[in-house]
């Protein structure tokens, strides 16, 4: 059977496509089935979209969706169903903790709850003998149907198949890396790590081995150019024996260069130096908020004030570039907090870093404290992931508190880009970003 993957834009063009479908069609392939990508850009006309569908003649249609991309993917698959009878399965963040807001919707008919290879196989290989799910099938949640079991995460994670590239839409020799999945923080904001609490009494967390990613990364260079790696891991600083490791292998056998995502608590300045040594060129570093309080009470994310300026001072004392990302308007915050974190910012000085209002996703507990809290409006799911307007009725900061903080951090970030660029070609990057803020309301 033939699987067709929408990869759905919702506000702009991102370095990377999905990873999960790349996965699922390296899968797929192996077992013999066909996979293939088709981009939803924002401009797609559905009548054209439709006839691109029925000429590919796909026996499944696949959606991933972050919360970012449900509600045009709920439009997308709305379309399509008025103008052809494709079933189609979706999955990914969004999916897997809002299966059932998703299958009311028309034109799905299947969700995959949690990790997707065998299921999906297994989904794909029922309607190719059937044509309908008769027994219920392992992270398969059918319309209409009951809540599903959940399978045993893969293992051995290193016996996947390489992500099928053709996918991701990559350009210039710059390739997206996992090493591992899960992550083992319990930060009440991160809709990543609700996997564990899916996956409750086994082990979602697995890492490859050095071989695996090496291997990978020789064939990539051998196929054509390899000009950088963006390993896109959680939090590619835990365990760091394997890290070291990494270092080690990597220096030898690459030397790419190559940037990581890590909290502030799993760097030390040897590691960082190691690091370095192999090729690391960035480090994007969660620092979420300057309160204390907020980071320890709210976010379980007890990382302290002096932490954090040294893990950026380490950084940039080796010449490593740190980017780190903020949220603002979290349920229990005050103006107070947000004042703390423009002022850490201020101290931290990253070389660049991102801001963003706090959107509360299904499956995480801070969504639980806002559906308890009642600072959700009914229609949420309804409403878009706005980039400055807070969707939420807080006790303690009103929308206009939260916008006027998110002005405040646009400003900060031109001086930033005013500091490395110039004028005229920061105001140009703000211009931009502000464009494709304004997609999606
Ligand atoms: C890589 C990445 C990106 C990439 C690619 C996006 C992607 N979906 O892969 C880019 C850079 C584009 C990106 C951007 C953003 N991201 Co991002 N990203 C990640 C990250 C770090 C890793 C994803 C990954 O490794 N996937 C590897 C595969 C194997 O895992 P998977 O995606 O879960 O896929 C498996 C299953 O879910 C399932 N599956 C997935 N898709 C499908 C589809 C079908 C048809 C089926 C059957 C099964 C299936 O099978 C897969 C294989 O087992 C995750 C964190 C995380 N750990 O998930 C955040 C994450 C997905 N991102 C997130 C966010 C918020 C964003 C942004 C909004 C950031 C921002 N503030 O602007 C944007 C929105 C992007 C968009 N298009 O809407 C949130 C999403 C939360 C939510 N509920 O929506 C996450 C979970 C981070 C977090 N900690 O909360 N991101
Ligand atoms: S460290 Fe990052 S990925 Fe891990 S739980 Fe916290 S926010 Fe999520």
């Amino acid at each position: 059977m033939k699987v067709l993957f929408l990869e759905i834009d919702a506000e702009r063009r991102w370095a990377t496509a999905a990873l999960g479908p790349a996965f699922l069609a390296a899968f797929l392939r192996r077992h013999g089935h066909e996979a293939a990508p088709l981009r939803v850009t924002l401009d797609a006309d559905m009548d054209d979209l439709a006839a691109r569908v029925r000429e590919a003649a796909p026996g499944l249609l696949g959606m991933s969706l972050t919360t970012r991309q449900w509600l045009r993917g709920r439009d997308v698959a709305r379309a399509l169903r008025a103008r052809l009878d494709i079933p189609l399965v979706a999955g990914g963040l969004h999916p897997t903790f809002s299966a059932d807001d998703v299958l009311r919707h028309p034109g799905f008919d299947y969700v995959c709850v949690g990790e997707g290879e065998e299921a999906t196989l297994e989904l794909v290989e029922t309607l190719a003998r059937d044509g309908e799910v008769r027994t219920p099938i392992a992270n398969i949640q059918v319309r209409g149907g009951p809540p599903t079991t959940q399978r045993a995460p893969f293992e051995p994670i290193d016996a996947l198949p390489w992500m099928a590239r053709d996918l991701l839409a990559e350009e210039h020799g710059v390739v997206h890396m996992t090493t591992q999945r899960g992550c083992p923080f319990p930060c009440t904001y991160c809709a990543a790590r609700m996997f564990n609490v899916l996956y409750e009494g086994q082990t979602y967390g697995r890492r490859r081995s050095h071989e695996s990613v090496l291997a990978e990364l020789e064939a990539i260079r051998a196929a054509g150019p390899l000009s950088y790696v963006i390993f896109l891991d959680d939090t590619f600083t835990i365990h760091h024996p394997w890290v070291k490791e990494f270092c080690r292998v990597y220096a030898e056998r690459l030397r790419v260069p190559f940037s990581l995502h890590a909290r502030a608590d799993t760097v030390t300045p040897d590691l960082l130096r190691r690091l370095k040594d192999a090729g690391c060129h960035q480090i994007t570093f969660g620092v979420e908020s300057g309160s204390p309080r907020v980071r320890r009470d709210i976010m379980k994310r007890p990382i302290s004030d002096e932490r954090l300026l040294d893990a950026f001072r380490w950084s940039k004392d080796l010449g490593i570039i740190t980017t780190d990302n903020y949220m603002l308007g979290l349920p229990g915050e005050t103006r107070e907090d947000l004042e703390q974190t423009l002022a850490l910012h201020e101290r931290l000085q990253p070389d660049d870093f991102g801001y963003f209002v706090f959107y509360p996703y299904p499956g995480t507990d801070l969504f639980r404290t806002c559906v308890e809290g009642g600072y959700l409006p009914d229609d949420h799911l309804a409403l878009p992931a706005n980039h400055r307007t807070s969707i939420l009725r807080l006790p303690d900061l009103t929308q206009e508190d939260i916008a006027s903080f998110y002005d405040r951090f646009t400003a900060a970030r031109a001086r930033n880009l005013e500091r490395k660029y110039g004028d005229a070609t920061a105001a140009a990057i703000i211009a931009a970003e502000m464009k494709a803020s304004a997609a999606v309301g």
